[in-house]
């Protein structure tokens, strides 16, 4: 299996985040790099395929936010990582304002989704591993691992949240209908439900978004991916604290079958080993020998694959989890 990753990605380092009222140690932290890389073997560096596939689903301004705001936050006389703190939900204006602060509210949905100085050379080449598997994959293989890092599934068209920056499984997913595919399922099994992915997907006829994670009235993202955000193009299976292979099992045939149903010519898995049983934010119970099956039953609807990485925090179990995973595949 040719596996992708971009030693620039090492590149963003949060110290912290900010939830349940106060800084914790960021659980997208540099520690999970060395525990996947160990454990998946030889990687190859991506090719540089520049902005342009970045903005067939982000916004010009957002990437430029991406890219200046450490620099501005610092020009504010700020130091260490930048946060938004004001978000403009109540009665909002389309206002333009350049303050730094406005512009980050503006364009982000949490307080745990920190911009450092170099968070977006480590953004921008995920991404580039991101479409390197995608390249690997149109080029015949049946199926390539990217290690995206920072994660991607929480960003939307012009807003970061949940560690994550750009979209990667929906970048790949519009490079992959420039390239000539005609349908693409993105199937997500991350534990949190990927909102911006499903954000980004509405309402289109060549793109499917299946999604299996924990129930969103006890889990981030909270105001996304209820059972009752399904219909067209999408497919929400929220699943109770708690759950094992054996509660898991049955929604992800649910949605495999959904995704066959939908005839796609590529699948683009959108992985998360976050939903181990010692993962330390998450709370399913899923075991390191569930993730083969995982990955065989995913690989039995016969498509090309393509697999980002998105969460999993128990940096103990995350090397093996994985490789679990990919010798499913
Ligand atoms: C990113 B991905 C923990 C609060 C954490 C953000 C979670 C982001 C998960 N109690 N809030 O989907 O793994
Ligand atoms: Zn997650």
């Amino acid at each position: 299996m040719r596996c992708f990753w971009d030693e620039r990605q090492r590149a963003h380092a949060p110290a912290a985040e900010f939830f349940n009222g106060k800084l914790h140690t960021a659980a997208e932290h540099q520690g999970r790099v060395d525990a996947i890389l160990a454990a998946i073997g030889p990687t190859e560096a991506p090719a540089d395929f520049g902005i342009e596939p970045l903005l067939r689903v982000h916004t010009q301004e957002y990437i430029d936010l991406l890219r200046d705001a450490h620099a501005e936050w610092l020009a504010a006389g700020r130091e260490g990582d930048a946060f938004p703190y004001t978000f403009p939900i109540v009665g909002r204006r389309p206002l333009d304002l350049s303050r730094i602060d406005a512009r980050l509210g503006q364009h982000s949905i949490d307080t745990s989704t920190p911009i450092g100085p170099r968070t977006w050379t480590a953004c921008y080449w995920s991404a580039q591993t991101a479409l390197a598997g995608l390249a690997a994959v149109l080029e015949g293989e049946r199926s390539a691992f990217a290690f995206t890092r920072p994660p991607g599934h929480h960003a939307g068209r012009d807003y970061f949240g949940g560690y994550s920056y750009l979209n990667h499984a929906t970048v790949c997913a519009e490079a992959a209908l420039a390239a000539g595919k005609r349908r693409v399922a993105i199937l997500d099994v991350d534990y949190h439900h990927g909102n911006g992915t499903q954000d980004i997907v509405a309402k289109r006829e060549d793109l499917f978004f299946a999604s299996i994670h924990a129930d969103p009235s006890t889990d981030y993202p909270f105001f996304w991916g209820h059972a009752d955000e399904s219909g067209g193009n999408v497919l929400n299976l929220p699943l109770p604290r708690g759950t094992d292979w054996s509660g898991y099992a049955p929604a992800l045939a649910r949605g495999l079958d959904w995704i066959e149903k939908s005839a796609p010519d590529l699948l683009i898995v959108s992985y998360g080993a976050d939903t181990h049983e010692a993962d330390p934010i998450s709370h399913f119970r899923l075991k390191t020998s569930d993730y083969a099956p995982m990955a065989r039953r995913i690989v039995s609807l016969g498509l090309p694959t393509l697999i980002v990485m998105e969460g999993g925090y128990a940096v103990e179990a995350l090397g093996a989890n994985i490789a679990e995973f990919l010798s499913g595949l």
